[in-house]
């Protein structure tokens, strides 16, 4: 490790505690975090606390000093992984990924895009115009992605409602020639609904603050976000940035990505048409249902270039199939055009938010690769995901968003131990079991085919008549009654904190979550009616007619059930976490260090809890286990040669292999360390520690001699 990183910033690397306990774990962390020290590793695993505070750790300069390092050269940072991730794809042709987690605020997605700009920053050398398109299409689309897809919640004011997963693909230079997003599960429910001090999502107030006047009168708009109901809830409230200069900032890298000035301006008008959508009030009138501010609709109309009358027609009534092939029109109940007008801007904005990753998609298409080498490109993923989230109500978003971070927490589990293991093996060593919390069960809970909450709600929506979210309830009652990770109500009815018929609890690893199953089956069905998807699919704006393909079906041809949104979520996260494990994983693990986004404060109880549902000390002990440490020889070199005369300061043996021979025979170690082809292994941290400690009584000594040498010379 580099000089700076002295005995006072703690051990760079938990491995090198005196003892794997709570307690250590958590003085090193805090003593760290206290110097501004964010980030520590486990082995290869890099833990990082949220600063909330900005700290001089990134930038070009600091590139520059990981670029091409080893681990170990330099003081523990998320560079030094993208680093990893980069020279093993680089060197050895693997498939990497760099998988981030950790709960809402933890600093996710800050550290994504830190390791992007790394990866940014270090490659292209030369300069060939095609690899630095598509690096500045890589940068631009977080800030497009997130204008859409984030919002401000009480856990975070920049909380990511989507799941992001990045694949780079590199050309056998090592440099980037396209990339794939894959967005996961947008909460589209917050385009309607915000709880007290959230927002919208960040595009909508974006627009409202940021476009010019006439923009706005063209679009029919007025400034005031109040004045919308779906952006009323947030109107006081700002997000961390404002929104008016990343209105401009996203408007220009939408450009840069190359979105035309007419795909912008389609955005900007389906976004005003469902701020106009939101407006809309339903009146019963003795003719019947009627719109009450008839303006609205021709808003809508023209933003969407579709003709007013059956934009009414599809607010008020629906088309239904009866008997054989017979058409016919059944007017809404005031409920039921409400439900469906909330249904159609919801779908509005989930297509318009997959339309534009598809477009990034489109333009990141490794364009550049060379046809010869096709298909052998290699690839660094990264993750970004919604963090674990508990909510004073949580309904089905946080149950996916929650069961998608059970999932993450398994393969980390599986993935670790696995590493562990072969590497083992390889040497030829015993595998010792380390017991490990194991979330397998809850995992199970969730998605097991047939019993597991995602089938019993997807068999309670396509029962045929009137299933309500208690019947749902009760079903789940009745088959996890003795479950260890699932309760409600009725099943412990003492427990006062859930409510009889609504609510449900999961005891997940992070915490226990109660879930309100108001809600569930409608999001779960996430039906909208063909009538409006028809409709947006005859628009004559061909951006926005190209978001609804399936708008062409014939009403009676609509009868296959589509597969529910839990099942959809459920397939892609089982797709996800296969692609993850067929590559070679890096782990970030996030840390919050206080609930009230504070800067440079640590909350010991919230960390202590976090460290341990994260499973870091267990992650220290396996690492620990069998051998404390193995490091490459130089590595070691570096760290302990002033603890041995033929080491210090240069070696002048055959080898560093033979230098480390000399030191560890000084020292007394020969029985405690096995030598590696390129590593040495040292078994007992007590080896560790006792070099430690020789390394921090040598180094005051050192220092003193390196500054008399240095004044000698002045
Ligand atoms: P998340 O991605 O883990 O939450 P973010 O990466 O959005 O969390 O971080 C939350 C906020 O913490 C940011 O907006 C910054 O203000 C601050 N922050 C995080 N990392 C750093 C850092 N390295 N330096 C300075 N400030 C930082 V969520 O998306 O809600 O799960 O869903
Ligand atoms: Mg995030």
């Amino acid at each position: 490790m580099e000089e700076e990183e002295g005995p006072e910033f703690g051990k760079p690397d938990f491995v090198l505690l005196d003892q794997v306990t709570m307690e250590d774990f958590m003085n090193n962390l805090k003593t760290r975090f206290e110097k501004g020290r964010i980030y520590t590793y486990i082995g290869e695993v890099v833990v990082s606390v949220n600063p909330y505070r900005e700290l001089p750790l990134y930038g070009p300069e600091v590139i520059a000093k990981y670029q091409g390092r080893e681990l170990y050269e330099r003081p523990p940072h998320l560079y030094a992984v993208a680093d990893a991730a980069h020279k093993a794809m680089k060197r050895r042709a693997k498939d990497t990924c760099i998988v981030i987690s950790g709960e809402s605020g933890a600093g996710k997605t800050e550290a994504s895009k830190h390791i992007m700009q790394y990866i940014a920053a270090i490659t292209n050398p030369s300069q060939r115009a095609e690899v630095e398109r598509v690096k500045d299409v890589l940068l631009k689309s977080t800030c497009v992605l997130e204008a859409f897809g984030n919002a401000r919640t009480n856990r975070n004011h920049n909380s990511s409602r989507f799941g992001k997963y990045m694949d780079i693909n590199f050309d056998f230079k090592g440099d980037p020639t396209g990339g794939h997003i894959h967005s996961y599960l947008l909460e589209k429910s917050r385009v309607l609904k915000q709880h007290s001090g959230e927002r919208n999502f960040h595009s909508f107030y974006q627009l409202l603050r940021g476009a010019k006047d006439e923009q706005l009168q063209a679009l029919n708009l007025q400034r005031d976000p109040s004045i919308y109901i779906f952006t009323q809830q947030g109107a006081g409230l700002s997000s961390s940035d404002s929104d008016e200069a990343n209105y401009r900032a996203v408007i220009q890298a939408m450009k840069i990505i190359g979105f035309s000035p007419d795909e912008i301006d389609c955005v900007h008008r389906i976004l005003a048409a469902i701020l106009h959508l939101g407006n809309i009030q339903f009146v019963e009138t003795e003719s019947g249902l009627e719109v009450e501010e008839k303006m609205l609709v021709d808003h809508v109309a023209r933003l969407t270039a579709t003709p007013p009358e059956l934009v009414m027609r599809s607010l008020l009534s629906r088309t239904v199939a009866s008997g054989g092939r017979e058409l016919i029109e059944k007017g809404h109940s005031a409920p039921e055009a409400r439900y469906a007008r909330d249904a159609c801007a919801k779908a509005i904005y989930e297509r318009l938010f997959g339309w534009i990753v598809g477009r990034i998609n489109e333009v990141m298409e490794a364009r550049g690769r060379d046809p010869r080498r096709d298909g052998k490109d290699t690839v660094i993923g990264v993750l970004d995901i919604y963090g674990f989230e508990i909510f004073p109500d949580n309904s089905f978003e946080q149950f996916c968003i929650n069961y998608c971070n059970e999932k993450l927490q398994q393969l980390f589990i599986q993935l670790i131990l696995k590493q562990e293991q072969e590497e083992y093996q390889r040497e030829g060593i015993t595998w010792q079991n380390i017991e490990y919390f194991n979330n397998s069960a809850i995992v199970e809970l969730v998605e097991r085919p047939h019993r597991g909450l995602l089938a019993i709600l997807d068999e309670a929506c396509t029962t045929v008549g009137t299933v309500t979210d208690r019947l749902f309830l009760q079903s789940m009652d009745t088959h996890h009654r003795h479950h260890p990770h699932y309760t409600s109500r009725q099943l412990c009815p003492t427990d006062k904190t859930m409510e009889f018929g609504r609510d449900f609890r999961i005891k997940h690893y992070a915490g226990d979550v109660t879930y309100s199953v108001e809600g569930f089956i409608d999001k779960n069905k996430d039906s909208l009616f063909q009538d409006f998807k028809r409709l947006l699919y005859n628009s004559t704006d061909l951006t926005l007619r190209g978001m609804w393909p399936d708008g062409q079906q014939d009403i009676t041809e609509v009868t296959k059930r589509p597969l529910t949104a839990g099942t959809l979520f459920k397939n892609s996260m089982v797709a996800l976490v296969e692609n993850l494990a067929s590559k070679e994983p890096y782990y970030v693990r996030c840390i919050k260090p206080n609930e009230e986004k504070c800067p440079g404060r640590l909350d010991e109880e919230r960390c202590r809890h976090q460290v341990a549902y994260l499973g870091l000390l267990e992650n220290v002990r396996v690492r620990r286990a069998g051998f404390a440490s193995r490091q490459p020889y130089p590595r070691f070199l570096l760290r302990y040669k002033m603890t041995c005369e033929y080491t210090w300061p240069n070696h002048l043996l055959a080898s560093d292999k033979a230098a480390v021979g000399a030191l560890i025979e000084q020292h007394g170690f020969q029985g405690d360390v096995a030598f590696g082809h390129s590593k040495l292994f040292i078994r007992s941290p007590r080896t560790l520690v006792s070099l430690e400690q020789s390394r921090a009584q040598l180094i005051p000594i050192i220092v003193l001699l390196l500054q008399k040498a240095w004044r000698g010379t002045l």
